[in-house]
């Protein structure tokens, strides 16, 4: 037993009371922990549970789903559905929000998730999460696309599982961020990682290197220096890391700090980075951010962009404050023209990426 352990229910109890909406916002945390739980169960049953393997349809993104895509993203949905507390949702794997029946109970919020993070991990055995951000819905009428299409700032709460060695459960209410272990033989998540703190400096920097050649010089500068190690500008020797699952590295990140980059590149020019902004970019920087680390695009801060479309890709640099921070400012030294050395004749047309 865990002797004077606090359970998620009772934290979320202790942070969220004294208004309806709080108290309604607790309890969809709750609810989400449940689904969490039920799609930890899937995932730990692997190919004894018939539920590996990918399926003969593609998502609205073109990408081929797995099973557990479209298992866990049932999962959510049924769960926001019944519960009385979401007025509609959007799902990377669903084309349009979805209103929820209001026979089912006026729901004060909006939950936007990626039911399954890193899928493609998920038939070699490696950590896959899932990642979920909730907005508040308009009163006395229906949600319209403009409701979903906020700025990560406004967030209510944010938050990602990740099913790992263990199962665990990453919350903010705009409180500081909280780190939950599921204790699956009684299936509460108890507080484990109280007051997340992200150290301001790190040596281990998460980027897939074989995008290099595609990089902007910003960002070749900045990896090119880390692997220059101590006998360069860093003064110091970095590590790499590279799992392919947003929410591992970041969680890894929440643990012991680091810098993961998924930056804009030249691979598919129309695209301003892999990474969606609603359902992975804005609700793991909110979480980021309240451990005390950074989420930017390179130019911007990620929670201040009005977003345009549900399934809108951003670049995304998050992490240890002080690497972030640097990485903007290599940013904002090549776009001012003040540093030349890492021109590419990708990059010529400076215009191309400057906006
Ligand atoms: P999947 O969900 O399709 O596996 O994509 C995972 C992801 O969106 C993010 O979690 C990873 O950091 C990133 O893509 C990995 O991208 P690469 O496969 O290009 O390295």
């Amino acid at each position: 037993m865990h002797q004077g352990r606090t359970t998620l229910s009772k934290f979320l109890i202790q942070q969220l009371k004294g208004s309806p909406e709080q108290n309604d916002l607790a309890a969809l945390l709750v609810d989400i922990a449940a689904c969490i739980k039920a799609i930890s169960a899937m995932t730990s049953k692997g190919m004894l549970g018939d539920v590996l393997g990918s399926l003969d349809t593609t998502n609205v993104q073109g990408e081929t789903q797995k099973k557990l895509d479209v298992l866990s993203n049932v999962a959510f949905i049924n769960t926001f559905s019944m519960g009385g507390l979401v007025a509609g949702l959007a799902s990377e794997e669903v084309d349009d929000p979805q209103e929820i029946d209001p026979r089912d109970g006026s729901g004060r919020f909006l939950a936007i998730f990626d039911p399954l993070d890193g899928s493609s991990n998920i038939d070699v055995n490696v950590s896959v999460g899932s990642i979920f951000s909730i907005l508040r819905a308009p009163e006395g009428r229906t949600p319209t696309l403009d409701d979903y299409l906020r700025p990560g700032s406004v967030q209510l709460a944010a938050g990602y599982a990740i099913y790992g060695p263990a199962t665990m459960m990453v919350i903010t209410v705009g409180k500081g961020t909280h780190g939950f272990t599921l204790d699956r033989e009684v299936g509460n998540f108890i507080l484990t990682h109280p007051h997340i703190e992200i150290p301001a400096d790190t040596s281990e920097f998460a980027i897939n290197a074989s995008n290099e050649r595609f990089w902007e010089p910003p960002v070749q500068r900045y990896v090119t220096e880390c692997k220059a190690g101590k006998n360069d500008v860093r003064g110091r020797d970095f590590n790499m890391r590279w799992i392919a699952s947003m929410v591992a590295e970041v969680h890894r990140i929440l643990m012991r700090g680091g810098v993961f980059m998924y930056p804009r590149d030249m691979k598919d020019p129309s695209k301003a980075g892999r990474l969606r902004l609603m359902y992975e970019a804005n609700p793991m920087t909110m979480v980021v951010e309240q451990a005390g680390g950074l989420g930017s695009t390179g130019r911007s801060r990620i929670l201040d962009i009005s977003p345009e479309e549900i399934h809108q890709r951003v670049p995304v640099i998050l992490g240890s404050r002080n690497e972030v921070e640097r990485i903007e400012r290599y940013h904002r030294d090549y776009d001012s023209g003040a540093d030349q050395r890492y021109t590419s004749p990708l990059f010529q047309e400076r215009s191309l990426f400057a906006n």
